[in-house]
């Protein structure tokens, strides 16, 4: 490919007018994540549902690199819980990222290894930066498609296993009076804190 390289992402046109990799990501990729473990089951009984796509651009993973593209997170609920991504620490924590809304309601749910939180909301035109060292999940609040662009370092690398063991201490529900953020009652802490 000839660089440097222009391409479309406009909010009437979010998938990339070209990429390299297009993930899909489906409910059995997030099991033990949402809170209403029996909802869980019995949806995925009923059909692995595809909650979010990811279109990247491929550059080499090295350092001075960006890794771009765009995530579309479908709306939906498991249980009380809206659909939401895996969420994840970057392997190569002190990077950061910058997320660019191009369509949908959502929030972004971070927080760092030493317990701070955020949730930050996002909608349309909204740039959100995710500094060094927070784990960053997105999730989608609306009844239709969250679609953004990203943009990080491409040697950050993606640390999984620790949210997927541990989870994030909120988490984003339909309340009575619409979009609440809770404590995660399943929260585990580490093995190696006391
Ligand atoms: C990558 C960036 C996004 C997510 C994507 C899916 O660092 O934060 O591209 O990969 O939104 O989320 P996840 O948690 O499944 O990677
Ligand atoms: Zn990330």
């Amino acid at each position: 490919m000839d660089l440097p390289f222009t391409y479309q992402v406009t909010p009437g046109q979010v998938i990339p007018s070209r990429y390299d990799n297009h993930t899909l990501r489906r409910l059995s990729s997030l099991r033990g994540q949402f809170l209403d473990q029996q909802a869980y089951a019995a949806m995925l009984a009923a059909g692995d549902s595809l909650l979010y796509e990811v279109y990247e651009i491929k550059r080499p993973e090295v350092y001075g690199e960006l890794l771009m593209g765009v995530t579309v997170l479908h709306p939906g609920r498991v249980g009380k819980e809206f659909f939401m991504t895996k969420g994840h620490f970057h392997a190569v924590l002190h990077t950061a990222e910058v997320y660019y809304i191009l369509q949908g309601r959502g929030a972004m749910v971070m927080e760092t290894p030493e317990g701070e939180t955020a949730v930050e909301e996002l909608a349309p035109g909204k740039v959100l930066y995710v500094p060094p060292r927070w784990a960053h999940r997105s999730v989608n609040t609306g009844d239709a498609d969250l679609s953004f662009f990203f943009v990080y370092p491409a040697d950050a690398g993606h640390d999984y296993a620790t949210i997927e063991t541990r989870g994030f201490r909120k988490l984003v529900v339909a309340g009575e009076s619409g979009v609440e953020v809770i404590d995660n009652p399943r929260w585990q802490p580490a093995q190696d804190r006391v």
